[in-house]
């Protein structure tokens, strides 16, 4: 041993290097006469067994200790890696990513922490197989005819197409398993962005996922677009195996109005950000209502409006459209179809973002004019609507307001309004 220190310099250096060589073969090879030399100098230094055993001995502790190095090397450079790789470089079981296409307002939250570690692009479970393409999307796309799964005869008690062709979806009216089967091959995502800002967060938000988690879109894939402005108070839910979630931070408007005219702005972003390669439908809601029943994929569609509860039986000129000329969601009366309701409103995420960005468009030209719509956002999306006709209606079943009472044309329900409590939630009245 001590003659293994005296000449440590170079055979023990050496012996190292030979060692780590027949190891660790992607360590650079030694040129031959070095690795001679230092065989020599071994061989002449550790003539003896006992040298030979106290030799063993230490190049197995060269051994450990090399290989446990190498371990912690690589160990550091992989965390390091997800780090530098992290938007903020956040180490956090709940890390923030600025997103800069969705603008300043909005941080994500990531809830997910071994999916984080799993994946290095942060993504949630599902989001893998989500991002299809749209490649894949066309190949599976075998057009199914309206007539396929539909027939508006089943429901000779109301309204069940519209003068465009468009299909109005009432209980009775659609095929199931063909639109089941169907929906399936193609494997689709659907996402469904819900908002909850200020108080909207406690009164509302639990129950409205809970009952989405187990009626929207059951058996196939879902991404829930949660945006909060508050995170801290986000209800901890449990989801079926095909849901997933994303929380997004929002800043908060100070006026309610503007809560729910912003929601226009901050869905388009979100879609051009992200949600445009995550699925292949897209709903946006209210989260002061709750699910009844199946929500399913018979409700999916191009572009798909919600006929409001109160109205689906009235007069166009009977409707609550904006009906001020200055307003960029103005309807003259003696025009009209039907009356939507903006708490349900879906599509493809292209044709999502028109509808937004479209309405959006009409807030701003009316701020800058000093007018505020009548129903806000839902009186440019009637506006949008009119122009832009739907290619699906929802009937009332699938958002209606129990204190109405229950007609005989509403078979199932399939959301319902909750209780409007404005003077609890709303921040300024
Ligand atoms: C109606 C429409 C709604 C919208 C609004 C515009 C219903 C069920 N919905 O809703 O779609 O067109 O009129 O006037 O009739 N929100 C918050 N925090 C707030 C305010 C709003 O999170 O402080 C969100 C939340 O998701 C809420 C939505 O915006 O469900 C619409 O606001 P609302 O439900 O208070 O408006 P409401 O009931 O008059």
């Amino acid at each position: 041993m001590h003659i293994c220190r005296g000449v440590q310099t170079n055979s023990a250096v050496m012996g190292c290097q030979e060692l780590e060589h027949s190891t660790f073969p992607f360590l650079p090879a030694l040129p031959p006469s070095a690795e001679r030399s230092s065989i020599e100098l071994c061989c002449s230094a550790f003539y003896s067994a006992g040298r030979e055993a106290d030799d063993e001995e230490k190049i197995m502790n060269v051994k450990g200790k090399v290989i446990l190095s190498m371990l912690v090397v690589s160990t550091v450079i992989v965390v390091f890696w997800e780090y530098i790789n992290s938007p903020e470089g956040s180490f956090l079981w709940i890390y923030h990513s600025k997103n800069p296409e969705v603008g300043d307002s909005s941080t994500q939250k990531g809830w997910w922490f071994p999916s984080w570690f799993n994946n290095r692009t942060h993504s949630y479970p599902e989001e893998e197989a989500v991002d299809k393409g749209d490649e894949q999307r066309k190949e599976n796309s075998e057009e199914l005819q309206l007539s396929d799964w539909f027939n508006p005869q089943k429901r000779p008690d109301v309204v069940t197409v519209t003068e465009w062709k468009a299909p109005v979806v009432w209980e009775g009216t659609y095929n199931k398993a063909i639109l089941e089967n169907y929906y399936a091959r193609q494997k689709i995502t659907v996402g469904l962005t819900v908002f909850a800002v200020g108080r909207y967060i406690e009164h509302y938000l639990e129950e409205f996922l809970i009952s989405a988690n187990r009626y929207f879109m059951v058996g196939h894939k879902v991404i829930f677009y949660i945006m909060v402005d508050d995170v801290s108070k986000m209800p901890l839910i449990e989801l079926g195996p095909l849901r997933s979630f994303k929380v997004f931070e929002i800043k908060p408007e100070k006026r309610w109005q503007d809560i729910s005219m912003m929601r226009m702005k901050i869905i388009g972003e979100h879609i051009v950000a992200h949600i445009q390669h995550e699925v292949d439908f897209l709903f946006c809601m209210d989260v002061d209502q709750v699910f009844q029943d199946s929500f399913g994929v018979e409700t999916l569609g191009q572009s798909v409006a919600q006929l409001q509860a109160w109205w689906y039986k009235a007069d166009p000129d009977e409707f609550t459209y904006e009906r001020r000329k200055e307003s960029a969601a103005y309807i003259p009366f003696g025009e009209g179809d039907f009356y939507y309701h903006a708490a349900i409103f879906g599509g493809t995420p292209t044709q999502v973002l028109n509808i937004t960005q479209e309405c959006f468009k009409g807030i701003l030209q009316d701020k800058k004019n000093d007018i505020e719509a009548e129903w806000h956002d839902e009186s440019h999306l009637n506006k949008y609507f009119l122009l832009n006709k739907p290619t699906k209606i929802l009937s009332p079943e699938y958002c209606w307001d129990y204190h109405i009472g229950l007609p005989s044309d509403i078979k199932i329900v399939k959301i319902s309004w909750q209780t409007k409590e404005y003077n609890l939630v709303r921040n300024n009245i």
